[in-house]
């Protein structure tokens, strides 16, 4: 991803990164969401899991486990609350009725009090270790988001039902090409997060596409993006697989992704139509255009202009279908190709508005620039190396 020229101002708000916890010698607070929508069966499971896990990241993380029961009908909260009762670090966040995935990730980002956020499944198909990971990635790089890859090189997928895994990567591969990114998977949840800088993107996503929605939002700000190579196995869950509703749900998913495809670069969905109508009416006018100087030499003597008339009549009665392909392509070639210069203008002012926006929420945000780091000289001269972005 591209992560050059944002203001100077945020260029120096975001220079020098500051290890969380590190000036005070406290631990940075790791924050982990799960959203759980139906999970009576695994949720136990999932959570022991997670919480050993978390327990051998002790040495380096003060952590905190996020369940974000989505109005679940099988009790998937008060289970998750037995838990959270033996583990002081696990806490259990209520919706009294399903909001969908995006609205319960937000509320557990809002709840989450962590420096940094990770994002995990339920059903654990990808295994607690990748939290590790995505935190090494994140601080490594000194990145906003590490995303889980298991489409990148080095990544890999295990008993993903065929149609499942072809629909996920096409998706994919749309997504990225039409983002310009180089990211190979844009739509796994999987994800760890600059805990301050998930705070400043106004998410409003309320679905599954909330996760195209912050590397969106990410790509705006020119944000540093990572992606880790991961392993997505289902073959834990053969059972779920069969009992979920499948192809609908997935369909449904897969339309809302491809909706963030446009969002990233709309003037593709309108360009490309526009160019490939305005090839075809140039294709057909062309052929009329031709076809008319050749019945010129036909026509009957008479004035330049009675001669010309005639022998577009003459094209006409040969061939009519072509005046109408040629001159419909044409209008709606146009249409189409204006309707992408106006979305992609549009889009320049939202994008604008949402740097904006973003700005005066960090510089409105209570305790801003944090202590850790130097707070922006705006009246001294630039520093001889202009920091890294990040
Ligand atoms: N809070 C919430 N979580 C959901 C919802 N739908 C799915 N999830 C959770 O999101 C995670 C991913 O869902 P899953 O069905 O495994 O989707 P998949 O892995 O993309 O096929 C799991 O932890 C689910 O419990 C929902 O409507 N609300
Ligand atoms: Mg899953």
């Amino acid at each position: 991803m591209q992560h050059d020229e944002m203001g100077a101002t945020l260029t120096a708000e975001r220079a020098a990164p500051a290890e969380p916890g590190s000036a005070s010698g406290v631990l940075p607070l790791v924050s982990v969401v799960v959203p759980a929508y139906n999970e009576a069966r695994i949720i136990v499971h999932s959570l022991e899991q997670l919480t050993a896990y978390l327990q051998t990241l002790e040495d380096r993380y003060r952590w905190e486990l996020l369940v974000v029961d989505d109005g679940s009908t099988d009790g998937t909260a008060d289970i998750a609350e037995v838990v959270a009762q033996r583990h002081p670090g696990v806490r259990v966040l209520r919706h009294n009725v399903n909001f969908r995935l995006g609205q319960a990730l937000r509320y557990g980002f809002g709840q989450a009090r962590g420096d940094y956020v990770v994002t995990i499944d339920c059903d654990l198909s990808y295994a607690p270790d990748h939290i590790g990971l995505l935190l090494d990635a994140l601080r490594e790089h000194h990145a906003k988001v590490a995303v889980a890859s298991p489409y990148m090189k080095g990544g890999r997928t295990s008993a993903i039902p065929f149609t499942r895994r072809v629909m996920s990567r096409t998706v994919n591969r749309i997504l990225s090409a039409t983002a310009q990114n180089d990211l190979s998977t844009l739509t796994g949840m999987v994800r760890a997060y600059d805990a301050p800088f998930l705070r400043s993107l106004n998410l409003k996503a309320m679905g599954p596409e909330i996760n195209t929605e912050i590397l969106y939002k990410a790509q705006v700000l020119r944000a540093r993006v990572v992606e880790v190579p991961a392993h997505l196995d289902w073959s834990g869950q053969k059972e779920r697989v069969k009992a979920r509703r499948g192809s609908l749900r997935i369909n449904t998913t897969t339309k809302l992704y491809l909706f963030s495809g446009f969002i990233f670069r709309p003037i593709v969905f309108f360009f490309v139509p526009g160019v490939l109508l305005f090839l075809l009416s140039c294709w057909t006018i062309g052929s009329v255009v031709i076809n008319t100087f050749k019945n010129l030499d036909d026509v009957s003597a008479g004035s330049l202009n009675a001669r010309f008339t005639e022998a577009v009549a003459l094209t006409f009665d040969q061939r009519p279908q072509s005046f109408i392909v040629g001159g419909v392509s044409l209008l709606l070639a146009v249409q189409l190709i204006s309707l992408g210069l106006l979305a992609s203008q549009a889009k320049r002012y939202f994008e604008e508005l949402f740097h904006l926006g973003t700005t005066l929420l960090r510089r409105s945000t209570p305790g801003w620039p944090p202590a850790t780091q130097p707070a922006p000289q705006l009246d001294s001269a630039p520093p001889a190396n202009p920091p890294e972005l990040t």
